[in-house]
């Protein structure tokens, strides 16, 4: 669904980091579970940009479904890499470390896909730590041989860097795995094509969200990077109406609109 997750305890500041590096502007507060269904965000970088995902607070027993863990761990499943926000500062009295590892271990135990995705290390809430503290948390990353970024969401310090380094970094991954369904030829879409089609589009935080149960397995076929291919996909958009409902609801150039697990930016 998104190119990155923003995955860790709740409170750690993964919505404000998301506040401060895109246009989204989830809610931000001093309590667990302030964000309770993932929201999106395009960061750009000049010509680059990716889609990050802000994704509710995981706690221990999240991989047995503690805390709604199996649905948000379902989202970090689809993400291409992970940005592990930590609060290195351990204002609410936990050890970063022990956070960090506890985290992992719902991964792996949620899946072994999980388990190997790849993963960048933020420490968020520098402001409030002590070099120290800080210092302390690095190199027992760097042991595990992760990448390590010292951020702060609240100042936004460090978080240029660490930008950077996931644009760098999905350079080198493959794209975002596709909702897997039947495999149905061009042609067998084209009939499909045929068919009334009902669908319905909401707008959840500047996000255009689309639903259409008959789009899952067109999305499958698509293959974004080739031409033809993608033509078909916005023909088929277009076609249904999807496209006109989109305008008429006031879509703009570069608003982000969600199919499945499939984001584009929409452009005219
Ligand atoms: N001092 C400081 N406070 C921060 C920083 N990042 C976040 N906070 C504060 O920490 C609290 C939690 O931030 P959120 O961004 O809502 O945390 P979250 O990880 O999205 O939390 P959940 O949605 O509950 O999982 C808020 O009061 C933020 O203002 C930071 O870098 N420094
Ligand atoms: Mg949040």
């Amino acid at each position: 669904m998104a190119d990155v997750g923003l995955v860790g305890f709740p409170n750690v500041g993964k919505s404000s980091l998301i506040s401060v590096v895109s246009a989204a502007k989830p809610e931000i507060a001093n309590y667990h579970f302030t964000t309770i269904t993932p929201v999106l965000g395009v960061v750009k970088r000049g010509e680059k940009s990716f889609v990050m995902a802000d994704i509710p607070g995981l706690i221990e027993g999240a991989s047995e479904g503690v805390g709604l863990g199996h649905e948000f761990l379902r989202h970090v499943e689809r993400c291409r890499l992970i940005v592990h926000v930590v609060d290195v500062s351990g204002i609410e009295g936990r050890d970063p470390k022990e956070d960090f590892d506890k985290i992992n271990h719902e991964l792996a135990n949620f899946s072994e896909e999980l388990a190997e995705r790849p993963q960048i290390v933020a420490a968020n809430k520098c402001d409030l730590a002590t070099e120290e503290q800080i210092s302390a948390f690095e190199e027992f990353v760097k042991a595990k041989e992760l990448p390590f970024f010292r951020i702060s969401a609240a100042t936004t310090q460090g978080t240029d860097a660490l930008i950077d380094a996931v644009i760098t970094k999905l350079d080198t991954l493959p794209p975002v795995k596709r909702y897997e369904a039947q495999q149905l030829t061009l042609e067998e879409l084209a009939a499909l094509d045929e068919q009334k089609r009902s669908f319905t589009v909401t707008k959840q935080d500047g996000v255009y969200i689309v639903d259409a149960e008959w789009l899952a397995p067109i999305l499958s076929v698509v293959n974004m990077e080739d031409y033809e291919s993608l033509q078909y996909f916005q023909r088929v958009l277009r076609s249904s109406g999807i496209i006109d409902e989109l305008e008429r609801q006031g879509i703009q150039d570069d608003d982000l609109v969600s199919v499945f697990d499939f984001e584009f930016s929409y452009v005219r």
